[in-house]
């Protein structure tokens, strides 16, 4: 005798998918990417722009004349991204985006920051600036770049850490949205991100890790406890596009491939004052979701006082 069909299983929809993934994981990975060919054109029209090499930087002496450590990132009035205002639709109103994003944010979100990301390529970063910051955790290069440059942030890797490193005492309310304008693999300074790792809440940088096995991390957050946090690495073709959590820790190792990589970075925040889907997700976080201090390895100039680095031994 046949057996009775069973009632067919209803898929969950996107929106509930994002959530469970941001409750177990702290991070969703897009599996449809956004439009391919409109990544590219962007792509184009940003390396337009300048020659991503080794004319970017200020000399040795340049730079000694009078250091400035402190905003040298993107800024309104000096962000490449304003150029672009009227064609970033692709990736703001991509449907996919939009489902996801409300369902942690709900309506009404809004964007905090939005930036061009650069990973620099060991052979255009000069020698004495690569002795320099050999080894520092955050080796963002905006310190090093000639003033006009900087409308885009120039990564050499960064340790792992959390996007809410850069808003003390603000709660864990937004989330990043990361776009690749190029495939993206191995040696092309993908992100590294540790699934689970938002589980602890907000947590001072540099963080507490140590490697377990081949790609898993025992992650520490002092009182808050432990948590096994497993390695991805996000390698992807142009258009890929992943979200995750302000605790989510993850980095970069300097770009090992003979060319730049170059993303979209948003950092996305909540408006909405009802209940969300984040308020699912920061529920289960047994750590803090603000902070009052975030980071443990700077003086007060903003240089390096801290030399060590974990993501570059992953
Ligand atoms: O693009 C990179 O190399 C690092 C980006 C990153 O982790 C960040 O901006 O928070």
């Amino acid at each position: 005798m046949n057996a009775m069909p069973k009632p067919r299983e209803l898929e969950p929809s996107l929106a509930e998918t994002v959530v469970e993934d941001f409750i177990r994981d702290g991070a969703h990975l897009f599996a449809e990417p956004v439009n391919p060919a409109a990544c590219a054109e962007l792509l184009a029209q940003i390396r337009a722009t300048r020659d991503f090499g080794s004319t970017l930087f200020l000399s040795e002496q340049e730079f000694d004349a009078d250091p400035q450590y402190t905003g040298v990132n993107p800024r309104p009035g000096r962000n490449l991204l304003e150029r672009f205002e009227d064609r970033l639709g692709f990736v703001e109103k991509a449907p996919q985006l939009v489902e996801a994003i409300t369902a942690l944010l709900g309506p009404d979100y809004e964007i905090l920051n939005k930036k061009v990301v650069c990973g620099m390529p060991a052979a255009s970063v000069p020698s004495w600036l690569k002795t320099r910051v050999l080894g520092n955790p955050v080796n963002n290069l905006g310190a090093y770049v000639r003033p006009q440059y900087r409308d885009v942030t120039y990564f050499y890797g960064i340790d792992f850490h959390q996007d809410l490193i850069d808003y003390k005492q603000r709660e864990a309310d937004f989330l990043t949205l990361y776009v690749y304008l190029h495939p993206v693999a191995r040696a092309d300074a993908p992100l590294y991100l540790l699934e689970g790792s938002h589980a602890l809440g907000g947590s001072v940088f540099p963080h507490t890790l140590t490697r377990i096995g081949d790609a898993d991390w025992l992650y520490r957050n002092a009182e808050h406890g432990e948590v096994v946090a497993r390695q991805r690495i996000l390698t992807g073709d142009t258009g890929f596009a992943a979200i995750w959590h302000a605790c989510t820790l993850h980095g970069t190792q300097p770009d090992a491939a003979d060319h730049e990589r170059i993303s979209l970075r948003y950092l996305v925040a909540r408006r909405h004052e009802g209940r969300t889907g984040l308020d699912d997700v920061n529920a289960v976080i047994s750590g803090p979701l603000r902070l009052s201090d975030t980071r443990a390895d700077l003086a007060v100039d903003g240089s390096a006082i801290l030399r060590r680095n974990t993501v570059n031994q992953a």
